[in-house]
C-alpha cells in the first residue's frame, strides 16, 4: 500500500475516533486533511516536504504525516486501534452476560447449564429449542413456555383457577371429599405471582387420581415431575384461557396439614428464620 493511501486510513480512524468522542474540531481536522491529501497531484508522499504548505493540512496532520514517513505507524492512531479491539470485547462480554442470563432464567437451568449450552454454540433460546438432545424434560418443558412462565399470575387468575381444580374434584368426590388451601405467595396476599402452589388432603383422593383428573379436564397440560407428595407441572384454564402456569400440588395426610401450611406458605426467607429459631 503506497503512503498516501496508509495515511488516510489512519487519518479515518482518527476522524471516527474523534467523532465518537464528539471532539467536532479534530474530527474537522482530520476530515479537511483526508480531502487535502486525495486531492494532491502526486503518486505518493515519500518526503514531508510534499505536504508542508497544503491547504487543508494543519500542523497537527504535517506532524502525524511526518511520524508515519520516519517509524511507519502513528502512536495516536496504534492506541485508538487497542481501544477499539477493547471495546469490542466488552461488547462481546456485554452480550455474552445477557444470553448466559436469559439461558439461566429457563426452568430447570441455572448458571452451570447456561455455560455448557454457551459452548456448545448456542447463542439463544430458539438454538436450545432446534437442539433437543441438550435438553432435560423439564427444561423442554421452561422452553415452551417460556413467556408464559415468566409472566406474573394475577390474584384473580388464581382465585378462579382453584374454583375450577375444587369444581373437578368435588364431581369426582364430592365436597367433603378433600380439603384444599392455595398457599405460597397468594396465601401470604399478594397481588400476583409467580406460581400457583397447591396443599391438598384426603383420604378418598392420591395424588395421582387428583393428577389424572385434572388432566383429563385438560387443566394439567404437562408433567414435570411427580413424586409421592409433590406434583410439578404446567397447568391453564381450559376455555378460551391459554395463559399457561407453573403449578405445584402437595398432598399431605391431614395430620401434617398444620406444618405443611406454615411451611408452602413461607416465604422461603420466613422459612429459613423459623427453621434457625
Ligand atoms: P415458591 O412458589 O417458590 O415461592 P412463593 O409462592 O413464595 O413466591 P412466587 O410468587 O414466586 O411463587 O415456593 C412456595 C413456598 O415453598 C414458599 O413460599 C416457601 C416454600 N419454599 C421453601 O421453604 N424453600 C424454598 O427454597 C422454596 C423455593 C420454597
Ligand atoms: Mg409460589
Amino acid at each position: 500500500m503506497s503512503n498516501k493511501q496508509a495515511i488516510i486510513d489512519n487519518f479515518q480512524i482518527l476522524e471516527r475516533y474523534y467523532k465518537q468522542e464528539g471532539d467536532r474540531w479534530r474530527e474537522q481536522a482530520y476530515n479537511r486533511a483526508i480531502i487535502a491529501i486525495r486531492g494532491l497531484n502526486i503518486s505518493d508522499i515519500k518526503n514531508i516536504n510534499q505536504v508542508k504548505k497544503v491547504p487543508g493540512l494543519g500542523k497537527q496532520s504535517v506532524e502525524k504525516i511526518n511520524e508515519y514517513l520516519e517509524t511507519g505507524q502513528i502512536a495516536k492512531v496504534e492506541e485508538v486501534k487497542k481501544l477499539i479491539v477493547k471495546e469490542k470485547e466488552n461488547q462481546k462480554n456485554v452480550s455474552k452476560q445477557r444470553i448466559l442470563g436469559k439461558f439461566a432464567s429457563v426452568l430447570g437451568a441455572g448458571e452451570k447449564t447456561a455455560e455448557k449450552w454457551w459452548d456448545a454454540g448456542m447463542r439463544s433460546l430458539d438454538d436450545l429449542r432446534k437442539n433437543p438432545k441438550l435438553l432435560t424434560h423439564q427444561q423442554k418443558i421452561g422452553l415452551k413456555y417460556y413467556d408464559d412462565l415468566h409472566t406474573r399470575i394475577p390474584r384473580e387468575y388464581i382465585t378462579t383457577f382453584q374454583l375450577m381444580v375444587r369444581y373437578v374434584l368435588a364431581k369426582e368426590v364430592g365436597m367433603n371429599g378433600y380439603e384444599l388451601t392455595v398457599a405460597g405467595s397468594y396465601r401470604r396476599g399478594n397481588s400476583s405471582s409467580g406460581d400457583i402452589d397447591i396443599l391438598i388432603t384426603s383420604k378418598k383422593l392420591t395424588l395421582k387420581t387428583i393428577v389424572d383428573t385434572l388432566k383429563k379436564w385438560d387443566i394439567i397440560t404437562d408433567v414435570i415431575s411427580m413424586q409421592k407428595e409433590k406434583f410439578m407441572g404446567i397447568a391453564h384454564c381450559p376455555s378460551g384461557q391459554y395463559f399457561y402456569f407453573h403449578v405445584d400440588i402437595v398432598f399431605l395426610p391431614k395430620e401434617q396439614w398444620g406444618a405443611g401450611l406454615l411451611w408452602f406458605t413461607g416465604s422461603k426467607g420466613f422459612n429459613i428464620m423459623m427453621r434457625a429459631k
